[in-house]
């Protein structure tokens, strides 16, 4: 009986490190753009900024958000609207850490479809603790009427866990250590019944 503990007590700690919860929290503080092109010549624009956000990834998760809404005021697209003028997002993470960091873009009116245009670069490599990566896209917006606006969405993908906040042996996770034990102990006292069966047999 002792033996059949200790190696159901070995099991568990084998198993039950493996798999265990990577996640880890993302807590996007702010994301502000900056606009160049706030006034006259250029396509005045707008920025209202999403409340803080924030959600749990596991390594390979890709996490989808809207940043805030763009906009303009402009009825329509003069000669100075059409030109490209730069606009800049930054973040602003207190977790995995504190990051900071931010993606280049640019934005014009159309005259002949008579919109707004809104590119972004990208994607963006956010490092964090010795190896910790996320990456964000950013979603370019083709389309926005005028005067109007568009959602800007990113998509933040976790790429790779820090080693240092994420050590190779995991904590394991109390439900699957709790449902491997409980598989074990059943298995256990099966074989307990049998070993007794076998003896007054
Ligand atoms: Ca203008």
């Amino acid at each position: 009986m002792k033996k059949i503990l200790m190696l159901l007590f070995a099991m568990v700690m084998v198993f039950g490190t493996q798999g265990g919860a990577l996640a880890i929290t993302f807590n996007l503080d702010s994301c502000s753009v900056d606009l160049s092109d706030t006034q006259d010549p250029g396509l005045a624009l707008y920025w209202n900024a999403a409340p803080p956000q924030s959600t749990e990834l596991e390594v390979g998760d890709s996490w989808e958000i809207d940043l805030g809404i763009i906009g303009t005021n402009e009825t329509w697209a003069n000669w100075d609207d059409i030109f490209w003028k730069e606009i800049f997002i930054s973040f602003e993470f207190s977790a995995p850490e504190q990051v900071s960091d931010g993606i280049e873009g640019r934005s014009r009116g159309r005259w002949l479809v008579q919109d707004g245009v809104v590119e972004w670069g990208g994607p963006m490599d956010f490092h964090f603790g010795d190896t910790g990566l996320f990456v964000i896209t950013m979603m370019d917006t083709p389309h926005f009427p005028l005067p109007g606006s568009s959602t800007v969405g990113a998509i933040i993908e976790y790429v790779r866990a820090d080693t240092q906040t994420n050590p190779v042996s995991p904590v394991p996770e109390p439900a699957s250590v709790l449902l491997l034990g409980s598989g074990l102990m059943g298995a256990g006292a099966f074989l307990v019944r049998r070993k007794k069966g076998a003896l007054s047999a």
